[in-house]
């Protein structure tokens, strides 16, 4: 059986030099986590392709294709989709997107896939091989105990040279809080730890010294945390993850955190003001102590990835400014910038609609670079505005170098990363991609909802198709 699986481009974090292109992330486990659920099966041949940094063979012609969708996705998903079935190869769809919008999915597939499909991916593809694909497969047990005895993920079989970091490994699924924004808690609706000695023996397979952790926010059980941070002592490795700002709090866990090796932290600071923190529900963060949170991450010597987010309720005009301030006086090694977006499933979501907020239903502008609904205390295009004169403030040579010449060891990390996203704010102001799509339209002009287009042959359309 031959089985292609996709992940279509997200068009950003990535490297292009010639025909070569680099993802300034870890690679993605989707694919590589599917792949494994069928074990030793020789008889299964898999190709996996992530767009973001290889072209999907348009003329695979095996026995199923399938592609796992988020939302910022999910219009070249449904294209690829509809190409690979006018070529008679059975599509499968399943992901974060597919899970929160099932009904939509399911015109664009010959079955979807609702939830986390470890129990589900090995009995889908025998009822392929005996002729009997279902229409649709549901996550079983529901919210329930799918993170035992998982296999170590294929990572034989994505391009190693196409990540900055090869070798992901997951130590939990889902999350404590819930974010109104996030898609998280939604989709996952139980937090749940893979045993230790499994994760153990995932790291132990890393070939070489670092991998990396996608998991959002997989410290929040500190009893947990601590006892598979101290099993991870003694392998020695060197790693990067995400945290929430709490990850000082406890100091056994902060301690234990970085005797294990990490050196990277991505830490959804979300905002500068608290108001703003607690009307997303995220007020267990504390604004007032974020300078504090910085020091002594930087005293550890991680280097902290900072993501902020404009276009909260409580954001004023003034927002942007002391954003950037503030991101200066702490000294946030590579700070990133998203619009508040309210992806379907979400709370923000619901609340929006029923508020008639929404701007845009083109899942392709829900990248968290445009503006997909109308803000509270400013119009779309300062929202838009605010937020490219933040990154291209934020990416001042003067600025990066204040932010980052201090750091010692870690100066060449943080200063690689910035120039990374100083590309990305020039892109900003010159591609025609990012002329704020949404509000340029017109506020009224509301695009057809998750449109594919059909008349423009697939391999013609771009990673990204736009109406
Ligand atoms: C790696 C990653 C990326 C990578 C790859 C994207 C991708 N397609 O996953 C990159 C860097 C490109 C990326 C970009 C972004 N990301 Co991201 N990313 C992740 C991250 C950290 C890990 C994904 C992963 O490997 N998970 C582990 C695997 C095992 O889980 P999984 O993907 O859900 O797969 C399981 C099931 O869903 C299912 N499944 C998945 N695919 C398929 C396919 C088939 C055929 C089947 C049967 C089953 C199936 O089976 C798997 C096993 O159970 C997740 C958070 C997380 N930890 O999951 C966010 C996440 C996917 N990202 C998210 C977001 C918001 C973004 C950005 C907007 C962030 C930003 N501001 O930059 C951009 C999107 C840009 C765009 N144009 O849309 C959201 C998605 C929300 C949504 N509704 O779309 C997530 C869930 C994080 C969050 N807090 O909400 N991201
Ligand atoms: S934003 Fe972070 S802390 Fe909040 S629900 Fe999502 S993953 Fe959890």
């Amino acid at each position: 059986m031959r089985i292609l699986l996709i992940m279509p481009d997200a068009n950003m974090h990535k490297l292009h030099v010639g025909s070569f292109v680099r993802s300034f992330r870890e690679a993605p486990l989707s694919l590589s986590t599917l792949a494994a659920l069928t074990g030793d099966a020789t008889d299964i041949e898999y190709t996996l392709v992530d767009e973001s940094v290889d072209p999907v063979p348009l003329d695979f012609d095996g026995d199923l294709v399938g592609i796992s969708v988020i939302t910022g996705t999910a219009r070249r998903a449904y294209a690829l989709a509809d190409h690979f079935r006018s070529r008679g190869v059975k599509v499968v769809l399943g992901g974060v997107h597919v899970t929160a919008m099932p009904d939509e999915a399911r015109h664009y597939a010959d079955c979807v896939v609702i939830g986390m499909a470890e129990r589900i991916w090995p009995g889908l593809v025998e009822d392929l091989r005996a002729g009997g694909l279902k229409p649709e497969y549901v996550e079983d047990p529901p919210s329930g105990d799918f993170v035992e005895g998982l296999p170590t993920p294929r990572w034989d079989l994505m391009r190693k040279s196409g990540y900055m970091a090869p070798y992901t490994v997951q130590l939990t699924r889902g999350c404590t809080h819930a974010c109104d924004f996030c898609m998280v808690p939604v989709i996952w609706k139980r937090f749940q730890r893979r045993p230790v000695a499994d994760v153990i023996r995932d790291i132990r397979a890393v070939p070489g010294r670092r991998f990396a952790v996608s998991d959002v926010s997989p410290f929040e059980d500190v009893e947990y945390a601590k006892e598979l941070l101290r099993a991870m002592i003694p392998l020695k490795k060197k790693w990067g993850g995400l945290a929430t700002a709490r990850i000082t709090d406890d100091p056994e866990l902060f301690d234990l955190l970085v005797r294990s090796g990490c050196q990277f932290l991505l830490v959804g600071f979300e905002s500068v003001r608290q108001p703003a923190l607690r009307g997303i529900g995220k007020g267990f963060h504390k604004a007032a102590d974020y300078a504090e949170l910085m020091r002594r991450l930087h005293e550890a010597h991680i280097v902290v990835q900072g993501t902020f987010v404009f276009g909260f309720d409580h954001d004023t005009p003034d927002v942007f400014d002391m954003t950037v301030d503030r991101i200066q006086e702490w000294k946030v090694d590579i700070p990133r910038y998203s619009i508040y977006t309210p992806y379907p499933g979400t709370r923000l979501f619901q609340r929006l609609e029923s508020e008639g907020r929404i701007l845009s239903w083109d899942w392709g502008d829900y990248d968290t670079m445009h503006v997909v609904f109308r803000p509270k205390n400013m119009s779309p295009v300062a929202l838009y505005e605010g937020f490219r004169r933040a990154y291209r403030d934020t990416f001042r040579l003067k600025n990066i170098l204040g932010r980052t010449i201090a750091g010692g060891r870690n100066f060449p990390i943080a200063f690689v990363g910035n120039l990374t996203y100083r590309v990305y704010a020039r892109r900003l102001y010159r591609q025609k991609a990012f002329e704020m799509p949404v509000t340029r339209r017109g506020e009224h002009q509301v695009v057809t909802r998750h449109a594919v287009d059909r008349k423009t042959p697939v391999k013609d359309q771009g990673a990204m198709p736009r109406s």
